[in-house]
């Protein structure tokens, strides 16, 4: 009783608690705005879709939530009537029949149907966002603690291989506890550049703990675990911007490593990729270390198996640290 009476005393502490850091959360939301390809506001919905498969998810996301909240109102506008109108004090009399074929067979068959309703659809969406197949390029997303290792496999900018770390000057705001801009913690130093519509398989490892390659406007969510290979793929439908987050708690730093994603026009990719495969075949005959070379030459004696350029150097040293 004594405790109680205690708790009671501290609400109003509380609450004023609870008020101050509300303002300090208003005061925040005042100074972002929406982020295009990202979050948005205030954000309740999902993401506006970039992708088929997110536009699939989209809808699917409403068409349940709809049937869900029908039947919620049907449930609950039938309990009410029964338990306000067909009370005991106002003279009900309960039924007397027992079992009933009709009934049993009408709430089993139902249900069935409105869930096979829901599932159709969906198991369409989950199937085509399994067909990895015919992709015009493949990118190697690797989860690093804590970072992305990128690197370009197939098709145009096959040989190209990066690693995409949180923005320096947006760790040293979160650092000073002072966040700031509509990107903030979802900045990186090297985007993964990509052209609209093509079919993109990014297919995702990880070199120590499970991370995930999580972009929510692609609609595409994938683990990314040590000693495995997973697949996902996307076709963005228009140029831009696009972000998201490390979807697996996977460290201290889960929330620091972003993934950014730059969509462009076929040409900007082309001269993207030839910036970036000239800036590599310079640094390659520049590199007077022989022991990089050596491990550029030999990835089999990487622990990581296919781990070649940047991103292999980078986990050596990592290692070696
Ligand atoms: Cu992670």
């Amino acid at each position: 009783m004594k405790s109680i009476a205690k708790s009671l005393a501290a609400l109003p502490r509380w609450a004023a608690v609870g008020a101050m850091m509300l303002g300090t959360g208003w005061a925040h939301a005042a100074k972002v705005n929406d982020l295009p390809g990202g979050p948005a506001v205030m954000q309740l919905n999902l993401h506006p879709p970039a992708t088929q498969i997110a536009q699939s998810i989209d809808d699917l996301h409403w068409m349940i939530m709809i049937i869900s909240t029908l039947l919620f109102l049907i449930v609950c506008v039938a309990m009410l009537i029964s338990i306000i109108f067909h009370r005991k004090s106002r003279g009900a009399v309960p039924a007397k029949w027992h079992e009933s074929v009709p009934i049993e067979v009408a709430w089993t068959a139902i249900p069935f149907l409105i869930v096979v309703l829901m599932a159709m659809p969906a198991t369409k969406t989950i199937v085509a966002q399994k067909d990895t197949t015919n992709s015009d390029i493949t990118v190697k997303a690797t989860g690093y603690q804590w970072k992305w290792g990128y690197d370009y496999l197939t098709g145009e900018g096959a040989g190209i291989s990066f690693l995409a770390e949180l923005d320096p000057e947006q760790r040293a705001l979160s650092n000073a506890g002072t966040p700031q801009g509509d990107d903030y913690l979802l900045r990186v130093d090297n985007p993964l550049v990509l052209p609209v519509d093509k079919k993109i398989r990014i297919i995702t490892t990880a070199n120590d703990v499970i991370h995930a390659w999580f972009v929510p406007s692609f609609g595409v969510k994938q683990d990314a675990i040590p000693g495995l290979v997973r697949d996902t793929w996307f076709r963005v439908d228009k140029t831009g911007d696009y972000y998201g987050q490390c979807a697996e708690l996977c460290g201290k730093e889960h929330a620091y490593m972003p993934i950014h994603v730059k969509i462009v026009s076929q040409e900007e990719y082309s001269q993207w990729v030839q910036e970036q495969l000239g800036d590599k075949a310079a640094s390659g005959s520049a590199d007077a270390d022989p022991a990089t070379a050596k491990a550029q030459a030999q990835p089999g004696q990487q622990d990581e198996p296919g781990l070649a350029g940047p991103a292999a150097s980078v986990a050596a040293k990592a290692r070696i640290s």
